[in-house]
């Protein structure tokens, strides 16, 4: 496969082939934890890809391995630039904006995998975890740090968990901060299959390339439906977005803006009331 730089950025790589986009996390020396300008830079690659007509799956990963032989998809947080009220970008101005990214992949009608080499750990748990699909490679180790290091995600992090593992396991998980191995992530569903790692990116681009088969639409309306189902109003408007999109596809949809553009009275007669 020939990725094609998307775009060059500080903390983080943006790739582009045939209708899949890879946006990887490259900071391997701080197990690929997440600064703001991080987190900026990946919502930038996040709206690219989404705005992108041509791009369907997005595979989300992290550079590796460092030096010391290690992996990492994200180790959350970067520890070192939080500040009293958040981590501190640049300006010395304190950020959780991750929260905004969560959002962004959650709502985006693209396909976004997780490929977790190594540690998915704290926030960047949390970012594979809102992934629609997480490939797991064999060394991959999942946790929540939050209680030990003196955070938490109370959002996707832990409602969305315990609607992924069952409250049960997610509180075990958030309460205990254990760490659990790629076959045990597999076991409670956390992940959907678990591979060498020399072979973690060529199963997502099968993955991808299996999805990019299928129908674009279908695909949007089922995982917009999917999230209606755990986030309210917000997830509501997502389905009903494509439900708009739909009726603007129409000839009954455009009925209405053309007679309004042509100054005469919309005639909807012809179109019948369906069963
Ligand atoms: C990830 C883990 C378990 C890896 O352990 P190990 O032993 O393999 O590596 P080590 O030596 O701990 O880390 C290697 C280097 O990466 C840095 C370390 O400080 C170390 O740097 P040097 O000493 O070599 O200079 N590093 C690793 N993770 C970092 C981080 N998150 N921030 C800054 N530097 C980091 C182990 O490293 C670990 O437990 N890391 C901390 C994980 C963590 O607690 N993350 C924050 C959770 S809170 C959060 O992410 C969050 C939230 O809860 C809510 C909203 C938003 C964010």
């Amino acid at each position: 496969i020939h990725w094609q730089t998307a775009k060059n950025y500080e903390d983080i790589l943006y790739h582009k082939t045939d209708g899949i986009a890879k946006i990887t996390i490259n900071r391997p020396h701080k197990r690929n934890a997440f600064r703001p300008k991080t987190v900026f830079e990946l919502y930038d690659a996040f709206c690219d890809a989404r705005e992108d007509t041509s791009i369907g799956v997005v595979l989300f990963t992290g550079a590796g391995p460092h030096t010391d032989g290690k992996y990492a998809f994200c180790s959350g947080g970067d520890q070192s630039v939080r500040g009293q009220a958040g981590y501190v970008d640049d300006a010395g101005i304190p950020r959780l904006n991750v929260l905004d990214l969560q959002r962004l992949i959650r709502s985006m009608p693209k396909v976004v995998i997780a490929l977790v080499a190594g540690y998915a750990v704290g926030g960047g748990h949390v970012l594979h975890l809102i992934c629609d699909l997480t490939i797991a490679a064999e060394n991959a180790i999942f946790a929540q740090t939050g209680p030990k290091v003196g955070s938490f995600d109370g959002g996707f992090g832990a409602s969305y968990l315990a609607r992924v593992v069952g409250q049960k396991k997610a509180r075990e998980i958030w309460f205990l901060c254990r760490q659990y191995n790629a076959q045990e992530a597999l076991d409670m569903g956390l992940v959907n299959c678990i591979v060498p790692v020399e072979k973690l990116e060529a199963e997502g681009i099968q993955w991808a390339q299996e999805i990019l088969e299928k129908s674009p639409i279908a695909i949007r309306c089922l995982k917009a439906a999917f999230n209606a189902d755990c986030d309210g109003q917000a997830g509501l408007q997502e389905l009903a977005g494509n439900a708009t999109l739909l009726y603007y596809m129409t000839e009954e949809g455009s009925e209405g803006k053309e007679a309004f553009l042509e100054k005469r009275p919309p005639n909807f007669r012809t179109f019948p009331w369906l069963p």
